[in-house]
């Protein structure tokens, strides 16, 4: 089968190339800095996107899947909303001969089904936040509330596992409310809402968890109506780095995260330009950084590098 890919697709040069992107949506600033900079990498390589944002439903990416199939594009991207599910569509791909790149994200299913995936080491982004979080309190109680991601999403399950091993043994931390947020300002308000209700008014809380910025923020937003100091009453780490995190971080009232790039496309477009020449496959997984960063940092100069990065 791969022999065959390289044959059908070998003489394709990027300015002829049509891609189907299937985007999750855009839950996160995260995710719309994905989206402009896989919009951005296509444009410089003279590829033709086509863009299908499915609105957080897994039903409308495996629509837009079948619709990409169905004109006969020369390769997909998708950024899959959640990790199961999968295999039958993947299979029609790969039947069509249609090579699919995985961003982000990453699926339970067999891995010839797809050609490779561009992601962080999810499961290590949690283990760095946790770390961060033991080392910071250093000794003392703390009662830790998370705020997970989308259910059933990769970075949810690998995030939450991470974070979890980091305190595994740490009998001064404790995860006393875990629930998810969806990736969304709005939902991590709520529900931290609903924690800090839950805990005395927020006064037995030490730190919060959250695997995305976005939702920190909104958090951040809700320990301050509370009448508490995010940054200082409460801890705030997160993942991602977007430039709103640094701001907060520049006012006092964020701590930490973990930076996720989200020019996943290019590494992406440069796998498949290479398969596409050579027929050289990939390796399963090409992954990207993950730095951490604190108050300590300079949080307003990387404010200012980040924006314009797709942001
Ligand atoms: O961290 C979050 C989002 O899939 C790893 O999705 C990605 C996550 C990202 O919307 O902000």
């Amino acid at each position: 089968a791969t022999i065959l890919a390289a044959c059908t697709f070998g003489t394709a040069s990027a300015a002829d190339l049509v891609v189907g992107f299937s985007q999750i949506g855009s839950e996160s600033g995260w995710r719309a800095a994905e989206t402009t900079l896989t919009k951005q990498q296509a444009e410089q390589r003279g590829i033709d996107l086509k863009f299908a944002d499915a609105q957080q439903k897994q039903e409308n990416q495996i629509k837009a899947i079948r619709s990409f199939i169905a004109q006969g594009v020369n390769a997909i991207l998708l950024a899959p909303v959640v990790a199961t599910g999968w295999d039958e569509v993947l299979q029609e791909a790969k039947d069509a001969e249609i090579p699919v790149i995985l961003l982000d994200r990453t699926v339970d299913a067999p891995k010839e089904l797809y050609l490779t995936a561009v992601t962080s080491d999810l499961v290590h982004e949690g283990n760095v936040a946790g770390k961060w979080l033991v080392d910071t309190v250093a000794g003392k109680p703390c009662n830790v509330v998370e705020l997970q991601g989308t259910t059933g999403s990769s970075p949810a399950i690998d995030r939450k596992k991470g974070f979890e091993a980091a305190l595994a043994g740490k009998d001064n931390l404790k995860i006393v409310r875990s629930q998810t947020g969806d990736f969304t300002r709005t939902k991590g308000k709520e529900v931290m809402e609903s924690f800090l209700k839950a805990e005395d008014g927020g006064k037995n809380i030490c730190a919060l968890y959250a695997h995305n910025d976005d939702m920190a923020v909104g958090a951040i937003q809700a320990i301050k109506e509370a009448g508490l100091k995010p940054g200082k009453d409460i801890l705030v780490v997160s993942i991602d780095a977007v430039p709103d995190i640094f701001q907060a971080m520049a006012a006092g009232e964020a701590n930490a995260t973990v930076e996720l790039t989200p020019n996943m496309a290019g590494p992406a477009f440069d796998a498949l330009a290479t398969y596409l020449k050579d027929g050289k496959e990939p390796e399963k997984w090409i992954q990207t950084e993950s730095k951490l960063y604190t108050q300590a940092d300079d949080p307003m100069k990387v404010y200012e590098e980040k924006k314009g990065l797709g942001y």
